[in-house]
């Protein structure tokens, strides 16, 4: 039977499979392979001795949470408390083009800004809209159960996003934790890890605090550059171009006339000189 890992517990696999969940242990040549199973993972198994038999190819892998086969995201973005973070966001939204993972933002607490803050978050996400990414808020929740439908998401965000509170009001028997403090430096000390794709609405989710620095560090700059989806619109002299140095340069030229966003081009500077 086909199935996809849901949960992992030290040696215990847990399989989705037809409505009904299995749990599995793996077969010992997976070790002799390094093959790891990992949340997310399609994999074939023997539904009778609950044996793993197979790991499908993943279709990407994220590190931390390790989690795999990820079709979409909600990047749950708060404009308030905390303040709305484009560095954040647009770090998210490189570390999703170069997985090839659908971005999609979730804006949370849209309460607690003023009538003006607001019209200048709506000039942003309407650059961000005609980027081709879909802009949400946090109280479309029909939308949300649409799009999770037969895809595999994760919520990702900063702490205090409004995540728990937002899987909360799509099902309210999961009682996730809400409003819970932080302690960022002692996080391994806090909360001991646990990764778990939570089956709702045809389809499965992943609550998560967010992706370490971790994922750039085998990025290439120029995958960086390519997952800037716009720059590819301004074609520089040199196909090199590091948009950075170079005295001609047609990006630099479209943030200057105000085509590019200029906090998109400036994380961009920041995520290249990571
Ligand atoms: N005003 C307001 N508060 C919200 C909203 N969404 C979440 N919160 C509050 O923000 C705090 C953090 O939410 P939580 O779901 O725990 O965030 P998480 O860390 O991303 O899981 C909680 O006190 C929530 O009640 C919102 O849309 N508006
Ligand atoms: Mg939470
Ligand atoms: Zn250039």
């Amino acid at each position: 039977m086909r199935g996809q890992i849901v949960k992992i517990i030290s040696n215990n696999y847990t399989v989705s499979a037809n409505n009904t969940t299995y749990v599995c242990k793996a077969r010992g040549k997976f070790r002799k392979e390094k093959k790891i199973p990992l949340v997310g993972d399609y994999v074939l198994f023997d539904d009778k001795n609950n044996y793993i038999l197979e790991i499908e190819d993943r279709k990407n892998f994220l590190h931390r949470p390790m989690v795999a086969n990820i079709d979409q995201a909600f990047l749950i973005t708060s404009l308030k408390e905390p303040d709305l973070s484009l560095n954040l966001l647009d770090k998210l939204l490189v570390i999703m083009e170069i997985n090839r993972i659908k971005p999609i933002l979730c804006l949370t607490k849209k309460d607690k800004c003023s009538k003006s803050e607001f019209k200048e978050i709506e000039k942003i996400m309407q650059y961000y809209q005609n980027l081709g990414y879909s802009v949400l808020f946090n109280d479309d929740l029909e939308t949300i159960k649409t799009l999770i439908k037969n895809k595999t998401s994760v919520f990702t965000g900063q702490t205090g996003a409004g995540k728990s509170t937002l899987l909360n009001r799509l099902d309210a028997k999961l009682h996730l934790k809400t409003g819970e403090i932080s302690f960022a430096l002692n996080r391994g000390k806090h909360t001991t890890r646990h990764v778990e794709l939570i089956e709702m609405y045809g389809g499965k989710v992943l609550d998560t605090p967010g992706f370490s620095s971790l994922e750039f560090k085998d990025i290439c700059d120029e995958n960086i550059k390519k997952a800037f989806i716009e720059f590819s619109k301004y074609p520089c002299i040199y196909k090199d171009c590091s948009h950075i140095d170079e005295k001609e340069c047609k990006v630099k030229e479209a943030v200057e006339n105000h085509k590019i966003l200029l906090s998109r081009y400036e994380n961009y500077k920041k995520i290249i000189g990571r």
